[in-house]
Formats: structure tokens, sequence, C-alpha cells
């Protein structure tokens, strides 16, 4: 069955009909329709769905792994969805693709800079391959969270690429960087200093930088732009192992020119990652990382529901906003107000 590509709003209406059973078994199976409740199961805020999809994770989680993760940020308009669309359909003739999005817009406004799935028209034509929009309504935390797990359940079902779309404004970038193998941020030629269309914070956590629409007027433009870059680049990120800093390539995701050598880049980088076992390592350091991230926010949330600070906290505030009292003497009577009875609240 091809329920690949489209997103089932009545899907967590027929999942109380699925058992834990049929969650694993379906989507090690490669059963789109089972794998789209199982991440429609994981991004629910349902207590009796959370509980379900921490076994249904904890069950697959071993079968995770094998996949290539790659994300994919750049600013709204720069070609993301075209470059995926484009480079996902050559990849889905030979391997599986999933494609999964982190929009921050949706979260804050309800909207979507992201948005639209209609610019990967082709690849979602693909058998292979598998679109799954951002979840909506989540906190940028809550949806890093679902990610994760998503890329989990995508690489259980067989997906042998994973790719991560994000857009570069907001945290959402530095959070998918956090999640991936290979991270590559996409950008356009702009008008004068190259670095001012792309944020600074980026640079420094692309693993390759992209200049998009290299085509018709718009090649020598590009070309410029990539030289700009990769000097800026060298100056920043210069290493005596890669002495240009982060490259910079060229490609048009609409005529299609450049992007197999921009693929076969990430490939071999990829490759050499896996020989070396640095992959592993950054996997390793990636998974260490969250698990705290996860303590810091199992540890606010149990601090900010926790009834005696709950009921403190209006007065201490006002305090602090008088000057009658310290920021940091509130902080410290708020902290061991939870301390004495640490209530643990499941997040
Ligand atoms: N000329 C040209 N236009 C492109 C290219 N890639 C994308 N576009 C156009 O740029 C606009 C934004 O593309 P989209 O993929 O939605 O960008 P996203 O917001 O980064 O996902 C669309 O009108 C695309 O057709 C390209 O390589 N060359
Ligand atoms: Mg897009």
């Amino acid at each position: 069955m091809l329920l690949t590509h489209r997103y089932d709003p009545f899907a967590e209406d027929c999942m109380v009909s699925l058992t834990h059973d049929d969650f694993v078994r379906g989507v090690r199976a490669g059963d789109r329709a089972v794998l789209a409740r199982a991440i429609t199961l994981v991004e629910s805020e349902r207590p009796e769905h959370r509980t379900l999809a921490q076994k249904v994770v904890g069950s697959l989680l071993p079968l995770s792994g094998g996949a290539q993760r790659i994300g994919i940020s750049g600013v709204p308009g720069a070609g993301k969805s075209t470059w995926i669309d484009a480079v996902g359909s050559r990849l889905a003739k030979q391997q599986r693709v999933a494609v999964l999005a982190v929009d921050p817009s949706s979260s804050v406004t309800g909207g979507s800079i992201l948005g639209d799935k209609t610019r990967m028209g082709r690849l979602a034509n693909e058998p292979n391959a598998y679109i799954r929009p951002s979840p909506t309504g989540q906190t940028l935390g809550g949806v890093a969270k679902k990610t994760r797990e998503a890329i989990l359940l995508c690489e259980a079902a067989g997906f042998d690429i994973v790719i991560v779309e994000t857009v570069g404004v907001g945290q959402s970038e530095t959070l998918v960087s956090g999640m991936v193998d290979f991270f590559l941020v996409l950008t356009i030629s702009g008008a004068g200093d190259e670095l001012q269309g792309i944020k600074r914070g980026i640079l420094e956590i692309a693993d390759l930088v992209v200049v998009n629409k290299a085509d018709g007027e718009n090649v020598s433009r590009a070309e410029r732009a990539q030289r700009d870059l990769q000097s800026a680049l060298r100056l920043m990120r210069g290493s005596r192992e890669n002495p240009n800093g982060t490259p910079v390539m060229t490609c048009s995701a609409r005529t299609e020119a450049g992007l197999d050598e921009v693929w076969l880049h990430v490939e071999q980088r990829l490759d050499e990652l896996a020989t070396s076992g640095q992959l592993e390592t950054n996997r390793q350091d990636q998974n260490v990382r969250w698990m705290w991230s996860q303590v810091e926010t199992h540890l606010m949330h149990a601090l900010r529901t926790h009834p005696t600070v709950i009921q403190r906290a209006p007065t201490v505030e006002a305090e602090v906003r008088a000057g009658t009292r310290s920021a940091s003497t509130a902080a410290t009577e708020l902290v061991d107000d939870f301390l004495q009875e640490p209530i643990s609240t499941e997040h």
C-alpha cells in the first residue's frame, strides 16, 4: 500500500486500534501506513500515546542507525525544497529516501515558512520516498524530540537516507545539526556582502555550503558568492586538515547543474567519516548531549509544575521586579523549595 507522502489527519484516531506489536511489526516491515501512524504517535501529546510511543521507540531502537542522516538548512526561498526534490528523486531510484521537516515558524505563528510540499512533487511520486511535514503547534524543543524519534522510526523502517529540512532562522538549525551526520547549508548570492545573507552561526556548524540558483544570468554572481564565502570560511574555519575551511560549492536545483558533484561530495565525506569511526563517535556524542538536554527539559518541567514553586513564584517575581530581592537569591530559594520535595513529573 502506498500511503507514503500523505499525512493522515485521522491516523491518530485509528491509532488506538494498533498495539505495540502492530507498530513494531508494521514499521519493521517497512509498511508506510504504519510508519506514518507511528510518527503521529510519537508526535502526540496525549499521555496514553506517550507511554506507548516510548515503548514502540524503545523496541525499534536496536533496528535504527542504518541511514545516512543529512540536514539541509537555508533561508526561506533558498531552494531547499526544490533541491531535495531534485536530489531525492535521483536517489530514490536506487535507495529509500525519507524527508522530515523541522519548521520553527509553525510552532510560533501557527503558519509555516517551510510549508508546502507541493515543491517536492516529483519526490512525492517516488514509491521509494516518504515525505513528512513538520509537526505543528509544538515548541521547538518538542519538535526536536519528535524529529529525532521520527528519524529512528524511518531507519527501523529501512530507509537508507533521511533528509531533515529546516529553515535557517532561529535555533532550529542548531538542533538539527545535533541530530544528523552531515549538515548542508544552502544559500543564494546576494547583492554585496555574502556573509550578510547568511548567519555566521550557521556557517560554523555547516559541513558544506552550497550556493544555489547558479543558473541563467545568475551563474557568475553565484560563482563570485562562492569565492567570497570560501575566503570568509578559510579565515573562520581554516585548520591544518582543512586549510580552506568548510567547502563551498555551487549548483542549480532548477537545472540540476552541479547536483551530482554536490551529492558526490556528501557521499565521500560520509564514507570517510564511517571508515574512520568518526561517524559513530559523532552519534555517540550527539546521544549524550541529547540525554543532558532531556534531563534539563524534565527538570525544568518538574520545577515549573511543582506546587510550592507555582505558589511562590508570583511573589518572588514581584520582589525581583521591585528590586527588593536579588535575582540570584530568589533563584536559589525557588530551587530549594523544589529540592525539598522534588516531585518527579513525567514530561
Ligand atoms: N532559478 C532558480 N530558482 C530556483 C532554484 N531552486 C529553487 N528555485 C526557486 O526558488 C523559489 C523557492 O524555492 P523553494 O525550494 O521553495 O525554497 P525553500 O524555501 O528554501 O524550500 C521557488 O520559486 C523555486 O522555483 C534554482 O536552482 N534556480
Ligand atoms: Mg521549503
